[in-house]
């Protein structure tokens, strides 16, 4: 076994998947640690997008051709993929979307139409990325309803006995996260679920940084949305999933109009189509939706227990030799429950002047507030440097993100 390698993954083999891994940055090879921003892509989900447009491009769900046909049957296959990888009780619960902030931006519009109202509470968390706050924030101003906040605790956990005492028979719909992509905290949402089913309101979990980490069942978890992004489980751009429960999406008002979502039209009385058209007007990126479906069945060829275990022992090891290396390390986000991320600051040197220095040597990490400005302003800091780890990175590669680190520091210091 070479150093690259654990008893639980051939990384080395993984790696081969990944072309762009392979290439220097700067002269240094690359170590690429901003997979919480978005994922790299393995060949066969390249290839799947070429394969497409070579063999069976066409739109879909409208012709009787053969293409159109062929490309309809792919698209729908991999709903039925989506379906499995998520347990959700049918494939018409499975709409596809952009991405994680246009299945939030769906729901709240539905929702905002005569479903939530003044005098209708909402709950979401300091923990949220701002795809998870504005849209709600527009949809009060709109309606009327109110925005309460679940604050965190110095860990950066979610204060569970607040959000208790936040709910309340005027609340309609909580959204959180299942896992914070600043601080990586795994949140309890089936508990956050059941309390909030208690109350009879809905919720929300923003699962784009779980689906890239752990089985997702949302029947076990009993949420009625659920939602995740295609690039940030090794797919494409431009392509996400909202999950909903069927009877709450039949009972929602189409988001769009235009082609696909009618059942007729005419200029008198317009009817929409059955689930899942009804919420996927126009086009939709039908090679995205197809290609999502290799990038599930890749990350299950690799096996989702083994991804969570070994991206766990990446998370203690880069733990622990960051907190050896930097006495005046100080970590954001120290949650008893979390996954591969390590934010972080050192001393009082400004983490976007850390990140450039680490860019020159080649390593990609994230700098700034991560689109989480709310949780900036519980610690009273800018931002932080982030580093978060996918299932191809390595330990190798946490000892260069030490050594760079010392060497910034001794710059910037
Ligand atoms: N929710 C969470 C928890 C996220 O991490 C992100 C993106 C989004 C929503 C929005 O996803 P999108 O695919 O619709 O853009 N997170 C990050 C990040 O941490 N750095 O860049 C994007």
């Amino acid at each position: 076994m070479n150093s690259s390698e654990t008893a639980l993954l051939d990384i080395d083999k993984i790696r081969e998947d990944f072309p762009i891994l392979h290439q220097e940055v700067n002269g240094r090879p690359l170590v690429y640690f901003d997979n919480a921003a978005s994922t790299q892509k393995p060949k066969v989900v390249i290839d799947a997008i070429s394969d497409y447009y070579q063999s069976i491009n066409s739109n879909v769900h409208r012709g009787v051709h053969h293409l159109s046909q062929k490309a309809t049957d792919a698209f729908e296959a991999s709903r039925e993929k989506v379906r499995v990888h998520l347990n959700a009780a049918e494939a018409a619960e499975v709409l596809f979307t952009k991405g994680t902030t246009d299945s939030i931006n769906l729901v709240a519009n539905s929702l905002g139409q005569g479903m939530i109202g003044e005098g209708d509470e909402i709950i979401v968390s300091q923990l949220e990325h701002h795809s998870n706050i504005v849209p709600w924030q527009m949809l009060c101003e709109r309606s009327g309803a109110k925005l309460k906040v679940i604050p965190i605790n110095e860990k950066g956990e979610l204060r569970m006995e607040v959000y208790a005492d936040l709910l309340s028979s005027k609340t309609k719909l909580v959204a959180v996260n299942h896992i914070s992509n600043a601080l990586g905290t795994i949140n309890p949402v089936k508990e956050i679920i059941a309390m909030a089913h208690e109350k009879g309101a809905m919720v929300l979990i923003d699962g784009a940084q779980a689906v890239p980490h752990l089985a997702v069942d949302v029947q076990d978890l009993d949420a009625d949305f659920y939602c995740f992004s295609g690039h940030k489980i090794f797919g494409p751009t431009g392509i996400g999933v909202l999950y909903g429960k069927r009877h709450i999406l039949e009972a929602m008002p189409p988001y769009q109009g235009g082609g696909e979502m009618i059942a007729e039209v005419s200029f008198e009385k317009t009817t929409y189509a059955g689930l899942p058209h009804k919420f996927e007007a126009g086009t939709p990126h039908i090679e995205g939706g197809i290609v999502l479906g290799t990038a599930i069945d890749y990350m299950n060829s690799i096996g989702l227990d083994a991804i969570a275990a070994y991206e766990k022992e990446l998370l203690e090891y880069g733990t622990a030799q960051l907190k050896a290396a930097f006495p005046d390390l100080r970590i954001i986000g120290e949650a008893e429950d979390k996954t591969s991320v390590i934010s972080f600051l050192i001393g009082a040197i400004h983490p976007y002047d850390m990140g450039v220095i680490l860019d020159k040597l080649g390593i990609a990490v994230r700098t700034g507030h991560h689109c989480t400005q709310p949780i900036m302003q519980h610690f009273d800091i800018p931002g932080t440097l982030r580093a978060s780890f996918a299932f191809y990175n390595t330990k190798p590669e946490i000892d260069k993100l030490v050594e760079a680190l010392k060497k910034a520091v001794a710059m910037l210091s």
